[in-house]
């Protein structure tokens, strides 16, 4: 058990682009495994590797109440989407905030799973939110993106006062 510390707005680590992963192998397992004790510690319902500032296209994920049906995808592609839905989001990157994002409401991705198998997953709903929030992880995007500037300055204030209080 590892747990990986996980990189918080607005941490520039967090703008960088993440790189296929050209190999499944198991220095690519263990990454995963840490990436999934640390997103049930957190705890969390996803974790892109770009959060805890391993820049490769990994994402894992747990929507389950008993957190027991672990996903895992590398190198995804969206291949559809469809519809539009409005949800909450938080995300562990930024700490106690939530706000109300647009997102596809149903989509395709294709990736490969821990065996480097390809496969494909066709879903929609809080699923669906979670893997375009994640995969935007990988592209050095944030649902802050998604706000007004003056929302996100607003986010970056309140995150450093915490941090202040925290540390005092
Ligand atoms: O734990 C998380 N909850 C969540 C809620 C609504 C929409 C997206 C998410 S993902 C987030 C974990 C996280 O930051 N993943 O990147
Ligand atoms: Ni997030």
């Amino acid at each position: 058990m590892a747990l990986l510390k996980i990189l918080e707005f607005p941490d520039s680590r967090l703008r960088t682009k993440a790189k296929p992963v050209e190999q499944v192998d198991d220095g690519i397992r263990q990454i995963i495994a840490d990436m999934l004790d640390t997103m049930y510690k957190a705890p969390g319902i996803g974790l892109a590797a770009t959060q805890v500032n391993i820049h490769q296209q990994i994402i894992v994920i747990d929507i389950s109440e008993a957190k027991n049906k672990p996903l895992c995808l590398i190198n995804p592609i969206l291949l559809k989407q469809e519809g539009r839905q409005h949800s909450e989001e938080g995300c562990l990157s930024v700490p106690d905030i939530f706000e109300e994002v647009e997102r596809a409401e149903s989509i395709m991705v294709e990736a490969l799973n821990q065996q480097g198998e390809s496969f494909s997953l066709t879903t929609d709903g809080l699923l669906a939110v979670c893997i375009q929030h994640e995969m935007d992880h990988l592209k050095g995007k944030l649902f802050v993106d998604y706000l007004s500037s003056l929302k996100r300055e607003r986010i970056r204030k309140k995150l450093k006062k915490l941090k202040k209080e925290k540390s005092s």
